[in-house]
This record gives structure tokens, C-alpha cells and sequence, in this order.
């Protein structure tokens, strides 16, 4: 028998309690809509127009989006109708989703909104946000920041309809390629590079939809992102498990490398890996170091430029201007992997990344003279 058989529907003016992160909060009922029902904090004053628009937009919009795009909430308390409590945490969030109101602490399927930001833009984005959390963690409880903050991010894009306006993560993050597009608990948890990561996740969650998944075009991957969502694995091995069932032969190394590709160039049209379909960026990725090679000083040449330290799934990108560009090659030591994305008149632009190790890489530029000594000194396997 469904639990919702049990529950009473909640009325306008019930009291209820929602504990977290260690502090109490006696709420009451403010409005009851067809796919929420929202609690305010008692004595926090909201202006009762903002919440009937946020009742209105959950309803209609978020909770049907969020639930076709990631999945459907578990129902952990037999009300058929989510949780919105607007309390005052003062963690300067803009809203939260703590799993253990959903496991233990409360045992009910709820987010947290800040009322401070009832008045601005983005209150039913970040309803959004902490839905898909809410949603996530009813599928996957201990799936890692990047993916789950990655599908929240795309839930706010989605949510507004592919406008970036409120987005300024996914720029952040390509002034900042040198970020590990893998997002590990002491960053988190020490709130290092915050904007950064967000960006690149969710930058890589919409990646992956528009390559491979929902935005691909294709009806067979309609719901790539709610398999994501579902699948137990976690990070990049959840990544190639529903690559894999879903049929492709690329894993999440592949996609990696062209996602750095197309974070730098957004250019369908050179590649139809090489870019996003959906969004167009500020400006433009900043370059690590650049190098003017004079024809003469080509021959038999070779340049490396100065090591860079970087962490495991990030990039760096470096330009490199010649009258002769088109006899370059490029190297990087062992593990590491570099790319030539593109040459424009006389400059070429490299993107290197240790992949899954973090160290020093360096890239070396050789002419056209030189080859006989990059063969040397990197045998093909066989020969
Ligand atoms: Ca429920
Ligand atoms: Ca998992
Ligand atoms: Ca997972």
C-alpha cells in the first residue's frame, strides 16, 4: 500500500519542527500546492507574494522538470506533496538539502530556502537546485559533488530556460581550467574554489546531455541524465557504466579530453565534440604561457615551455605563434596528454592535462627539423 494512504494533508498554519545542522526550527504552514507544501520559520517575515509565486513556479515548472530531466523524489514520508522550509540558517547559503533530513533527522522528503533571498531573482532556480539533491540523493545517497552539484547546476540552466544570467559559475570555472573538474570532500568542505567547481561540473553534467544524453537530439538518450542519476556507481565510473549502456564507446577519459576542447573554443562547427550548442560564454579561456617562434629559429628546434603543477582532470592551455605553425608537432611527458585544438593564420593553440594523476607537465613544442629527434625520444610502441 503506498504511504501516502496514511498521511493527512497538511493544512495552512500546522506547526512543524525541522531540525539541521544542529539547530531547531519551529516552522508553520504557509501555502499548500499541488506538488509542495511550504513551512516558513515562525517569526521570519516573508513577503506572502514571493511565496505564492515559488508555490506557483515549483508546481508548474521546477517539480515537473526536475522530476522528467533527474527522476522522481523518494517518499520517505507518505506526504505525496514536497517539503519547502524557509529558515534562517545564516550559513550564507541560498538554500540546502542535508540527506540526513531525508534519512534520519526529520524523515521527510525536504530542502531548505533562504528567506533573504525571497525577494530576488533565482528563488525557484535554487528550489531547483536543492529539489535535484533532494531527488539525487533518494537514488544515489553517496554520489560525489560532481555529479550531484553538476546535475544541480543543469537543474537551474534548465530551470531558466538556458539562460546564463544567473550562472556566472560556468565562466568562473574556464578562467580557472587549472581546477580539478573532480571536486573532492576537503575543497568542499573547506569551501576552496567554490565557484570553480560548480562551473566545471555543471559544465560537464550539460556536456554530457548535449553529447550523448537529453539534449543530444536523440530519443534513445531522452533520459541519459535520469539513468546518471540512477545508477549507484559513482563519479567517472558511474559516467562509463550508463555510457555504456547506453551504447557508446567512449568513456569518460574521451569525453574529458574534448570537454577541455570544447570549454576552450565552443565551436561546433570545427567539431561537433568541440562546443555547446545550448549556452555561448562571456569571454574568453586565458591561456597558461605563450611562445613567438622567428622562422629561422625553427630548424631543428624544439621549446619546452616551463612546468606547470596541476591536479588530476585539469588543463591548461598555451598558444604558440609561427610563421611556419603547420610543421609543429607537440609532446608531453608520459601520462600526461596534450592537443593541438586549433591553428588560426600563424598561432596554434595546445591544451595539455596530466588526465588522472596530479604533477608537474611539461609541453614541448618542436619544429618540423626536429622530428627525426622526437622519435627518439618517443618511440612508437612496435618500432
Ligand atoms: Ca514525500
Ligand atoms: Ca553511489
Ligand atoms: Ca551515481
Amino acid at each position: 500500500m503506498h504511504p501516502a494512504k496514511f498521511a493527512k494533508a497538511r493544512a495552512v498554519g500546522e506547526h512543524e519542527t525541522f531540525r539541521i545542522d544542529g539547530s531547531s526550527f519551529n516552522t508553520s504552514c504557509a501555502q499548500v500546492g499541488r506538488h509542495c507544501v511550504i513551512f516558513i520559520e515562525e517569526g521570519v517575515r516573508v513577503d506572502p507574494a514571493a511565496i505564492t509565486e515559488l508555490r506557483q513556479d515549483f508546481d508548474e515548472v521546477v517539480y515537473p522538470l526536475v522530476t522528467d530531466t533527474f527522476g522522481a523524489e523518494t517518499d520517505v514520508d507518505g506526504e505525496e506533496r514536497v517539503y519547502i522550509a524557509i529558515v534562517s540558517g545564516g550559513g550564507g547559503w541560498a538554500g540546502v538539502f542535508d540527506p540526513l533530513s531525508l534519512l534520519s533527522l526529520n524523515h521527510k522528503d525536504v530542502f531548505y530556502l533562504d528567506p533573504k533571498r525571497a525577494s530576488g531573482a533565482g528563488f525557484a532556480a535554487t528550489a531547483a537546485h536543492e529539489f535535484q539533491h533532494l531527488v539525487h540523493c533518494g537514488h544515489d545517497f553517496d554520489e560525489g559533488y560532481m555529479i550531484d552539484e553538476g546535475c544541480s547546476i543543469y537543474a537551474e540552466l534548465l530551470y531558466a530556460n538556458f539562460s546564463t544570467k544567473y550562472l556566472p559559475e560556468f565562466d568562473i570555472y574556464r578562467q580557472h581550467p587549472e581546477v580539478s573538474l573532480q571536486w573532492l570532500a576537503d575543497e568542499y568542505l573547506e569551501r576552496r574554489n567554490m565557484g570553480a567547481h560548480y562551473g566545471a561540473s555543471g559544465l560537464w553534467i550539460l556536456y554530457l546531455s548535449e553529447q550523448y544524453g537529453d539534449l543530444s537530439g536523440d530519443p534513445v538518450h531522452a533520459h541519459f541524465i535520469r539513468d546518471l542519476v540512477d545508477e549507484h556507481a559513482n563519479g567517472f565510473e558511474g559516467v562509463d557504466a550508463v555510457l555504456a549502456r547506453h551504447g557508446y564507446d567512449e568513456r569518460s577519459e574521451d569525453v574529458f579530453k574534448n570537454w577541455t576542447i570544447a570549454n576552450y573554443l565552443d565551436d561546433t562547427g570545427v567539431n561537433p565534440r568541440y562546443g555547446y550548442e545550448s549556452i555561448d560564454f562571456a569571454a574568453a579561456v586565458p591561456v597558461e604561457a605563450t611562445v613567438e617562434f622567428n622562422a629561422p629559429e625553427l630548424k631543428d628546434g624544439s621549446h619546452s615551455f616551463p612546468p606547470v603543477t596541476l591536479p588530476a582532470w585539469s588543463a591548461a592551455y598555451y598558444t604558440i605563434g609561427s610563421d611556419d605553425v603547420g610543421n609543429l608537432s607537440y609532446t608531453c611527458e608520459e601520462n600526461c596528454w596534450c592537443q593541438c585544438i586549433e591553428e588560426v593564420n600563424r598561432t596554434a593553440t595546445v591544451v595539455v592535462s596530466p588526465l588522472n594523476v596530479s604533477g608537474d607537465v611539461v609541453l614541448t613544442v618542436h619544429a618540423e627539423g626536429a622530428r627525426e629527434h622526437t622519435r627518439e625520444k618517443y618511440p612508437s610502441p612496435g618500432m
